[in-house]
């Protein structure tokens, strides 16, 4: 029956805060301390190290087999807890098949399947080779590369879709151009987004900028919804833990520590306090008996200006502070 003050929603924030910060630092602590696995399976001369190095920030140091030995499956360990499974040539895998590799596929969050566009697309051996891999992982991305060396890709795109009746997606690339690398890297962070590993894979990709953009457009999304669900009292529990994740996986992403004290200031400032302190109050509809309810377009733009500024600020490699924040903010919560 009573209209909430000012002063308690500030509270309310500074609680949610309190709340989800740990929650979030948790996750993304576990989420890179766990290892992952990439495995790259397609005939020698796929691609398939080109296409790795054109999505990573370092270059993959490939150990080569020593001439001579029989080549099997090979680990590539890429900073500590990342490991590529590469497979060169299929051949090899083929007369292999054994349960060492099959164990690798299995294990595997996702597994590359390179098909050679300027040669013979999905040949019976790698077709024979998919049917197997498939039985003990289905996490698969068919990559079709080298479309920069071949005629009428969407034919054979859609020749490699019927062979495997739509069972997966189909990406044509070229790491040598570069063509479609974006929507590989996409469809890969997908997968590992659904395993909670797509930051530990996006620290060590190139761009950066994609992943940071598809991460405040989700956020943005998920603020929206929230700020539309008429829960009384509690929707900044999950709209500033929103906020607060997005905040640390942007200063892991372009790894730039932040303190937790700074995390909160950025938050309360650009959300409740300075730049935000107006607009928030206008939309806070206070509902008597119940608390505030957070207008949806605004958790949704608050959340959008607040991400844009964090990466911009990360980006420039400006000092991540609430002046410096408060003026691009605005200028982003103007968009
Ligand atoms: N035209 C064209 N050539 C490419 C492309 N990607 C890789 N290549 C070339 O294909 C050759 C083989 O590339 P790699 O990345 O070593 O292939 P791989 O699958 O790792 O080969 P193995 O390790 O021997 O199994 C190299 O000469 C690359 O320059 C591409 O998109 N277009
Ligand atoms: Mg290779």
């Amino acid at each position: 029956m009573f209209f909430k003050k000012k002063k308690s929603t500030d509270l309310e924030i500074d609680q949610a805060f309190e709340t989800t910060f740990s929650e979030a630092s948790e996750e993304i602590n576990a989420q890179l301390s766990g290892e992952l696995y990439i495995s790259l399976v397609g005939d020698v001369n796929a691609g398939k190290s080109s296409t790795i190095n054109a999505l990573l920030d370092e270059e993959l140091v490939t150990v080569g087999a020593k001439p001579g030995e029989t080549i099997e499956i090979q680990e590539i360990h890429h900073k500590e807890n990342i490991v590529f499974v590469d497979t060169p040539g299929l051949d090899d895998v083929i007369k292999e098949n054994s349960a060492k590799t099959l164990a690798y596929y299995k294990k595997s969050d996702v597994i590359l399947f390179f098909l050679n566009a300027a040669g013979t697309v999905l040949s019976e051996n790698e077709l024979k080779t998919l049917k197997s891999i498939e039985k003990s992982n289905e996490d698969i991305l068919i990559v079709l590369n080298k479309i920069d060396a071949a005629d009428d890709i969407p034919s054979l795109v859609d020749y490699v879709e019927k062979q495997t009746d739509s069972r997966y997606p189909v990406i044509p690339i070229s790491s040598r151009t570069g063509e479609n690398l974006p929507a590989l890297q996409d469809a890969i962070l997908e997968i590992l987004k659904a395993k909670s590993k797509d930051l530990l894979l996006g620290k060590e990709l190139k761009d950066k900028n994609r992943i940071a953009n598809n991460w405040i457009i989700s956020a943005g999304a998920a603020a929206t919804s929230v700020g539309a669900l008429p829960v009384p009292g509690s929707d900044f529990v999950p709209l500033v833990g929103i906020q607060v994740s997005l905040i640390l996986k942007l200063s892991s992403l372009y790894n730039k520590p932040i303190s937790k004290a700074n995390a909160k200031e950025l938050i309360i400032a650009t959300v409740v306090g300075n730049a935000g302190k107006a607009v928030f109050r206008q939309v806070i509809k206070f509902v008597p008996g119940a608390g505030s309810v957070v207008g949806a377009s605004v958790a949704g733009g608050t959340t959008v200006a607040l991400g844009h500024a964090v990466k911009y600020i990360y980006e420039k490699d400006l000092n991540l502070d609430i002046n410096e924040l408060n003026k691009i903010y605005k200028s982003f919560l103007k968009k």
